[in-house]
């Protein structure tokens, strides 16, 4: 009783901080100089750094509706992303200014035996607490570096981060309500709504075979703490594996359906090409199309930034992490003659199939040279990272090896 007065109170505090900090956001004058920022390396990368509520700065792309990108340095400190570095992606500008606990209430409801509505002490108590260490990665990460340029934000590669979550198995909750013999899609909804009505309301759905595992969470905890705001407080969808345009935030309805969605955001929205790289010719046009769904595997060299000057030797330690859908990684490599030899990297502790996964190797690289450092990664069913970029008119699905260059200076 007392935790969630305390909390109602918090969020009713931070919310009025939102709105204030994205109105004071939108005077320049009031900073005295121009705030720090960070430029991504293609055109329109200038993002300032600028902290919202429950966050430090971070890289700001839009702040109506907020997106903001976390600093590519935070992979570097940590293997779970901080929930106050934790990137943000919201579609639609009208985001509840409170949520309170009193009258929160999550409904199932559709085709199933009992509608039933739980509140957030409903879902902490009568149900079994589960975990997992997931990587929400948003579907256009990496977007920035598109060739040609696509439409949409123009994420660097920051639109991802790597959380424990907590929650209730979705399954449990649909077990609860009793799913009725034609049952087939589940449809999510969160408090957010469209400011203008011509505006779709942002609904996803997952087909039932894609929600029946152990692992699909309504989850109200990230990191061992309530989730903040900006990600979805009080309760968001944790659909590992996928990318994060299904982790629902905000969640507060689901609907049992009775044959596919075909509403704008599954259709014709956050659709790829039907084919095996999702991939087509720019100029060309996708003849069929499918939603978009599990990740692709990626591995990103954090502990070296692009254009570094770094110290040569006969051991320059090169680190980083990787990912896929849920296979977990089996290998990765590195090079550092331009893809022509490959060596493969020790791989760190293995937090689960669905988190980033550590990765280390030492190279011998020369004084006063340019190198080329790239990163490969192979999962456990041998999906390979690409070595040219593929594209789409979206900029989704983006997983080519990571390549920075570098100069060395002598030891
Ligand atoms: N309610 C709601 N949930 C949402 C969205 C949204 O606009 N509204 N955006 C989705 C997309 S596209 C992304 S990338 C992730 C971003 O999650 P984050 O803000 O916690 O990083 O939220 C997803 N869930
Ligand atoms: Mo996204």
């Amino acid at each position: 009783m007392h935790s969630t007065d305390g909390l109602t109170r918090r969020r009713l505090l931070q919310t009025s901080l939102i709105v204030g900090g994205l109105s004071a956001f939108g005077l320049k004058s009031s900073w005295a100089s121009s705030p720090p920022s960070i430029d991504l390396p293609f055109s329109r990368g200038h993002r300032p750094l600028v902290a919202f509520p429950e966050k430090r700065p971070l890289m700001v792309m839009t702040t109506r509706p907020p997106q903001l990108e976390t600093p590519f340095s935070i992979f570097d400190e940590n293997i779970f992303t901080p929930n106050d570095a934790f990137f943000v992606r919201w579609h639609l500008a009208n985001i509840p200014s409170t949520v309170d606990l009193h009258t929160f209430r999550l409904t199932i409801r559709g085709r199933v035996k009992q509608t039933w509505s739980f509140s957030l002490k409903d879902l902490q108590e009568q149900f079994d607490p589960v975990e997992v260490a997931a990587v929400c990665q948003c579907a256009g990460n990496s977007r920035g570096f598109s060739e040609p340029r696509v439409a949409g934000g123009q994420w660097g590669h920051g639109a991802m981060g790597n959380a424990q979550w907590k929650g209730v198995r979705l399954r449990d909750l649909l077990e609860k309500a009793g799913l009725e013999k034609d049952a087939k899609h589940i449809r999510f909804d969160g408090l957010d709504r469209p400011v203008a009505d011509s505006t779709p309301d942002f609904l996803k759905s997952l087909s039932l075979d894609d929600v029946l595992t152990d692992h699909v969470l309504v989850a109200y905890e990230m990191n061992g703490e309530p989730l903040p705001f900006l990600n979805g407080f009080p309760l968001r969808l944790v659909v590992p594996g996928w990318y994060a345009t299904y982790w629902v935030k905000m969640l507060n309805d689901i609907e049992v359906l009775n044959q596919e969605d075909r509403s704008f955001w599954m259709d014709p929205a956050y659709r790829i090409p039907n084919n095996s790289c999702g991939c087509i010719k720019p100029g060309e046009k996708a003849s069929n199309k499918v939603p978009i769904s599990t990740m692709r595997v990626r591995s990103f060299i954090t502990n070296i930034v692009e254009s570094a000057n770094i110290r040569a030797g006969a051991k320059v330690r090169i680190s980083g992490i990787a990912f896929d859908q849920g296979y977990g990684i089996d290998l990765v490599l590195v090079s550092i003659d331009d893809g022509q030899h490959w060596q493969a990297a020790r791989l760190g502790k293995d937090y689960g199939d669905f988190s980033f996964r550590p990765w280390e190797t030492h190279v011998a690289l020369k004084p006063g040279r340019s190198y080329q450092l790239q990163s490969l990664a192979i999962n456990r069913i041998g999906e390979s990272q690409q070595r040219e970029a593929k594209w789409n008119p979206n900029g989704y699905l983006r997983n080519a090896v990571d390549t920075i260059q570098v100069r060395t200076v002598s030891e």
